[in-house]
């Protein structure tokens, strides 16, 4: 019997930017370029080759590393952290676990440097291939968040972190991961709640050092300050902040929230950021289930050497600019049968996963979940696999089969913000029948919304998502028409009701409520589209 591993060629993850040459050659990409929840982005290059990486909280494997030619088109790669020893989320709770990451790269290796908030604070690991295999972690004895690693023209390395106050430069020696000297709030910022996220950059004989602030809502922005000494004092650009939309040119914006970012230089010198934001479900409809995304932007330095984002510090879903030759990659298959023996890289557990319980050989062409006794509400590994929900409007489905043992016996599909706050549409057994289920879970309120019998232990799932409605239906038979059991409003898992820093995944799981697990759901085929 073989656990379910992460392949890093097999099924990759396409992530297909849409993209547009009108008849003049400008080109143009549409935002985000990594859709669905991928906050805290950090790049870097490494001769023509662009890679990136983003927050990944309680779920395992951990911190995606995505590769593109042209910062437009991304495709996963594989994770930094695979192996239990690298990533411990025993007790993580929703949002605990990793915490905004740096991606780098520096004579011919790769470094990431991260916060595992859940235990042991800030370390970094290094590989040659950003596909992996990753270093164990270094562990580092700063006590603050955002970390980023800066090399020195004179060899010199620093750790770039948060603290309460503002900004900490610490210099760190790389071998040993040890202090080599104290850590030195160096800049507070414009005066924004959270100053954080910061990233050091080299350019024509200044430091500058670009934050986040005002908090990762809808007050977010990135600023940026420049200096001669990387101690500082650093001096705030007077065109602060340089990417907001919480002033009115980002009123009524589909984007909010734009901020935390980093910067990168391309080999034909011209300069990029990107940065996390969201997208509301309608303008002016305050609330978010995607999570924080991806974004791109252009960067020119004119006015005096300070960075200028797109013009006037905003972005669009539609960027019309020019941009780097384009390099579309092929779209991921929607349709899995679970021929492979090994998931794509868009799937994750929640925290650390009891890897027996997980199997795509044991019986080819299904993916098996063995039931734990965690259900969906607790901060433990229940027996879950799920992607990110990337799209307002998309379908899921999947093909079930439960061998249940007992009434107490559940599996099905997910709609996960967090322990909290999830909707599932799940079979399990009452009696001598077989049940299909609605189940809602918002806080402290839990209900079956809706339920029918489902004739068998063999029924297809499916789920249907918009800006405003899920809509759940479920068949009895393959090829038997989708009878709807219910509809629910997103509002409810989204950030601003659910809280935290995820999006929604979609996701496949098995759970005996309590009881000792066992039973078997066999999953024989999985669906995803979106419509955009
Ligand atoms: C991250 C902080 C933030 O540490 O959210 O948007 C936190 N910014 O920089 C978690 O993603």
């Amino acid at each position: 019997m073989k656990s379910v591993k992460f392949s890093k060629a097999v099924i990759c993850f396409m992530i297909a930017a849409s993209f547009c040459v009108d008849a003049h050659g400008q080109s143009g990409y549409r935002n985000p370029v990594i859709p669905g929840f991928n906050p805290d982005p950090s790049v870097c290059r490494a001769g023509d080759d662009f890679y990136l990486t983003t927050s990944s909280f309680e779920y395992f494997p951990g911190l995606p590393i995505y590769h593109s030619r042209d910062l437009v088109n991304w495709e996963q790669i594989g994770h930094c952290l695979t192996r239990d020893s690298q990533l411990p989320l025993k007790g993580a709770r929703a949002s605990g676990g990793l915490f905004a990451p740096s991606l780098r790269y520096h004579d011919g290796v790769f470094y990431v440097v991260c916060t595992n908030v859940t235990g042991g604070g800030n370390f970094f690991c290094t590989a040659t291939d950003p596909a992996g295999p990753w270093s164990d972690p270094v562990w580092v004895d700063i006590n603050s968040i955002d970390p980023d690693i800066f090399w020195d023209e004179d060899g010199s390395t620093y750790f770039v972190t948060q603290g309460d106050e503002g900004i900490r430069v610490t210099p760190v020696d790389l071998a040993t991961g040890r202090k080599t000297g104290p850590e030195r709030l160096v800049w507070g910022g414009t005066g924004g709640r959270f100053p954080e996220a910061p990233h050091i950059y080299r350019k024509d004989g200044y430091y500058y050092l670009m934050l986040g602030e005002g908090g990762t809502e809808y007050m977010h922005s990135a600023t940026i300050g420049r200096s001669r000494y990387i101690y500082g004092p650093y001096e705030s650009c007077p065109f602060n902040p340089i990417l907001t939309h919480a002033n009115r040119r980002g009123q009524g914006s589909a984007i909010q929230g734009v901020g935390h970012a980093d910067m990168v230089q391309a080999a034909d010198g011209s300069w990029w950021m990107v940065f996390l934001g969201f997208r509301v479900t309608e303008p002016y409809a305050y609330y978010h289930v995607l999570g924080r995304e991806t974004f791109l932007a252009p960067v020119d330095w004119p006015k005096g050497g300070w960075p200028q984002v797109n013009g006037d510090g905003t972005v669009g879903l539609e960027m019309n600019v020019r941009t780097l030759p384009l390099h579309p990659l092929a779209k991921s298959p929607a349709d899995m049968e679970f021929n492979e023996d090994r998931l794509g890289f868009e799937w994750q557990y929640l925290r650390n996963p009891v890897r027996g319980n997980y199997s795509l050989t044991d019986r080819p062409g299904f993916l098996r979940i063995t039931a734990s006794a965690f259900t969906l509400d607790e901060a433990e590994p229940v027996s879950f696999v799920g992607r990110r929900q990337t799209e307002h409007d998309f379908a899921a489905a999947a093909s079930l089969e439960l061998d249940a043992r007992s009434g107490d016996d559940e599996a099905g599909m997910t709609l996960i913000q967090n322990n909290s706050h999830h909707y599932d549409l799940l079979l399990r057994k009452s009696g001598d029948q077989w049940m299909v289920q609605l189940r809602v879970r918002l806080g402290s309120l839990s209900y079956i919304a809706a339920e029918r019998v489902a004739g068998s232990s063999r029924v297809s799932l499916r789920i249907e998502g918009n800006a405003s409605r899920y809509a759940f239906y479920f068949a009895g038979r393959e090829g038997q028409p989708y009878t709807e059991l219910g509809r629910l409003d997103t509002r409810y898992l989204s950030t601003e009701v659910a809280g935290g820093f995820t999006g929604v995944m979609i996701g496949l799981y098995a759970s005996s409520n309590g009881k000792p697990g066992g039973s078997k759901a066999y999953y024989d085929r999985f669906e995803y589209r979106v419509n955009e």
